[in-house]
């Protein structure tokens, strides 16, 4: 695979109106959020499950690639068509998350480290053989009292930086995502800061890595005040906090920035990307878009309720998640928009 080939994947991924939706969850995330909706924690719910997000009407419109689990890429439609070419036939990337999760790191209580770094080359042939043209990989990074440790942000950021090459060198495009997690008390200026010195030392441990920035998509959280701060700042204040944030940080030749969702509530995830493409897309050197799981799949997940006779109006519900968050990325999202959700309840 070329570099250009890589390059432009890479810009296909965050074309103009399109965003990435992360369908990646693990059997043990996948079977919480079940639990928690009441739905059997099984291998044929979960991939009902996919089946309906990969069939959903009219997704390609708003969404460029898909990041799937290991389990759910040698998946298949009930009648037998891999899930690879359902999404091919709709005009969606395929892609894999490749981290093995992120585990207790040592010597450093509160801390994680991701894993997953062993046999990665031949995992990476194995998936692009499958259909995958990117992959992802997710570090933690959790704050509080005297945490992040250098160690940890150094650690991860290394381990990022070798996915990503060992990802380009397989001919995936990698998407690098360092999350800061949410939890806390913590204010908004923390975040910023915290963001800013693990964007950094990402950045660097790329470049030391020899990866081409020109191909790969990053996946930050969005600078916000924790969850339990009792200030919490308006979707103005938030765009304003982390466009400024990654301006410092992350160099112009990269593509784009596609954020998580980190349990933020769907709206907000939706004004707050907006809000950014409002005020600041003529300053900023990349596209900036979505690559939620939460904020665009739980609608769904909550309306299906593993039944048959939900599919379609779970189906609505993401369609509809998708079309607000393709808005977002263009700067035309509005809270008017979700009106059309609520028929969508009314009538399940
Ligand atoms: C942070 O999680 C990523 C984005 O999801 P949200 O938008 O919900 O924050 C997501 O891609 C995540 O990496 C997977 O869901 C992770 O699942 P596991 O099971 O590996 O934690």
């Amino acid at each position: 695979m070329s570099m250009q080939a890589l390059i432009d994947t890479a810009k296909a991924m965050v074309a103009d109106g399109k965003g990435l939706l992360a369908m990646d969850e693990s059997n043990p995330t996948c079977n919480k959020r079940f639990e928690k909706a009441g739905i059997p924690q099984t291998e044929d719910a979960r991939r009902s499950y996919r089946e309906l997000i990969v069939t959903t009407p009219g997704l390609g419109e708003f969404v460029s690639g898909a990041i799937l689990y290991d389990e759910t890429i040698r998946q298949s439609r009930k009648d037998g068509t891999p899930f690879v070419k359902v999404l091919i036939d709709a005009g969606i990337i395929p892609g894999i998350k490749v981290d093995a999760g992120a585990k207790d790191m040592a010597a450093h209580p509160g801390e994680k480290i991701t894993e997953g770094m062993d046999g990665l080359p031949d995992r990476f042939n194995g998936y692009f053989q499958m259909g995958a043209r990117f992959a992802k990989w997710r570090a933690v990074i959790a704050i509080g009292n005297g945490i992040p440790s250098r160690g940890c942000i150094e650690a991860n950021a290394h381990a990022l930086a070798r996915y990503a090459a060992l990802c380009q060198e397989a001919g995936l495009v990698p998407i690098v995502e360092p999350e800061v997690l949410m939890d806390g008390e913590h204010p908004l200026k923390r975040c910023f800061e915290v963001t800013e010195e693990v964007l950094r030392t990402v950045f660097n441990q790329l470049y030391t890595q020899r990866v081409a920035l020109e191909a790969m998509i990053l996946k930050p959280n969005m600078v916000l005040p924790g969850l339990t701060c009792p200030k919490q700042e308006a979707v103005e204040e938030v765009a304003d906090a982390t466009v400024r944030c990654l301006l410092r940080a992350v160099p112009a030749a990269v593509p784009g920035i596609a954020f998580l969702s980190g349990g933020q509530p769907y709206e907000s995830a939706s004004a707050r990307l907006n809000a950014m493409n409002v005020k600041f897309k003529t300053r900023m050197p990349w596209a900036l878009t979505f690559s939620y799981s939460r904020a665009i799949l739980q609608p769904a997940l909550e309306i299906w309720k593993g039944k048959k006779t939900q599919t379609e109006a779970a189906q609505q519900a993401l369609h509809h998640r998708a079309r607000c968050n393709s808005a977002a990325r263009r700067g035309r999202y509005t809270a008017g928009m979700e009106k059309d959700m609520e028929s969508i309840i009314t009538k399940k």
